[in-house]
């Protein structure tokens, strides 16, 4: 007996899978409710691919075994940066340094990192750049253009990929952490936060519901992970908040919470914001990592 996609099947695959249902389980269910495993494997796959394509969320990578490190594959997405942290090591090895690991969480893939900067490079990275602090920009994904946007109130500046021994030393270390080419990272951006600035909830990854991003993505695809590392400490307030899981990452100086999404989907709950600083201070710096060599 031959069984069918139906559009039913379907409509119930992309639920449970946007849902945050991990393919196996799909697949286990439909088992279960007497589909041969040959054909259910292949209908989940089919299906996620066809919805990817028509979300625009590119190609489709099956999963991985558990005990796979480098770029890890998720359900229903691309492969993204992530640690090695098979066998839960209390620290993980960043070429020059060793790193600790705080936190690590699954869905949303979320790690929060201890000592991933000394000191005192938290301190040449904030002399280099406040002299080239300027009023944040974000990307404007109507456009593709860059502009000033009332959600960020901190004040930024980009240091070009590579341009000193200190960025080079700080983006070789990133790209050992996450397993991740340093190509494919956009320069290091460094924001500063005064009392009441904030960054309100936002996604890192570009709309593709939104005109300007087939723009955007020309220069290395999607965005898929993102490192933000605390340069300083506020007195109060200035956490980065996920507010899909409740999780708020003290900004401790020399720390950083590492994320990552494998597709341009709020089921990714990669929802976060930079909380409003109440006392004091905060300055960070933000590595984004794309799909493939930015240019
Ligand atoms: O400064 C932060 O905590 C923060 C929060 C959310 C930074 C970013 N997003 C970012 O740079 O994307
Ligand atoms: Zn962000």
């Amino acid at each position: 007996m031959t069984q069918s996609i139906t559009p039913e099947l379907r409509q119930w695959i992309i639920e449970q899978s946007t849902a945050g249902c991990l393919p196996e389980s799909v697949l286990d269910a439909m088992v279960k409710a007497g589909w041969q495993a040959e054909v259910a494997e292949r209908a989940l796959e089919q299906t996620l691919r066809d919805h990817l394509q028509q979300i625009g969320a590119g190609r489709v990578v099956a999963p991985a075994p558990a005990t796979s490190t480098v770029g890890a594959r998720h359900a229903i997405g691309v492969a993204v940066p992530d640690l090695a942290l098979a066998g839960s090591p209390r620290r993980v090895d960043a070429g020059d340094r060793e790193v600790d690991v705080i936190v690590s969480m699954g869905q949303p893939r979320v790690v929060v990192l201890g000592g991933l900067l000394s000191d005192e490079e938290c301190e040449a990275l904030i002399a280099a750049a406040r002299p080239r602090m300027a009023r944040s920009l974000t990307v404007e994904t109507t456009t593709g253009g860059e502009e000033l946007n009332p959600n960020r109130t901190s004040n930024g500046m980009f240091f070009q990929r590579g341009e000193s021994e200190l960025i080079r030393r700080i983006e070789a270390r990133i790209e050992r952490l996450v397993q991740w080419p340093l190509e494919n990272g956009e320069g290091l951006q460094v924001l500063n936060y005064q009392v009441g600035a904030e960054y309100k909830p936002h996604y890192d990854y570009f709309d593709p519901a939104e005109p300007g991003t087939p723009t955007i993505l020309q220069r290395g695809g999607q965005r898929v992970g993102t490192v933000v590392i605390y340069l300083n400490e506020p007195v109060r307030g200035g956490g980065t908040t996920f507010p899909d899981v409740g999780l708020e990452v003290a900004p401790i100086r020399g720390n950083a919470v590492f994320f990552s999404y494998n597709r341009p989907h709020p089921s990714t709950l990669s929802l976060h914001g930079g909380a409003p600083v109440l006392e004091g201070e905060k300055w960070v710096a933000t590595k984004w990592l794309r799909e493939r060599e930015f240019v």
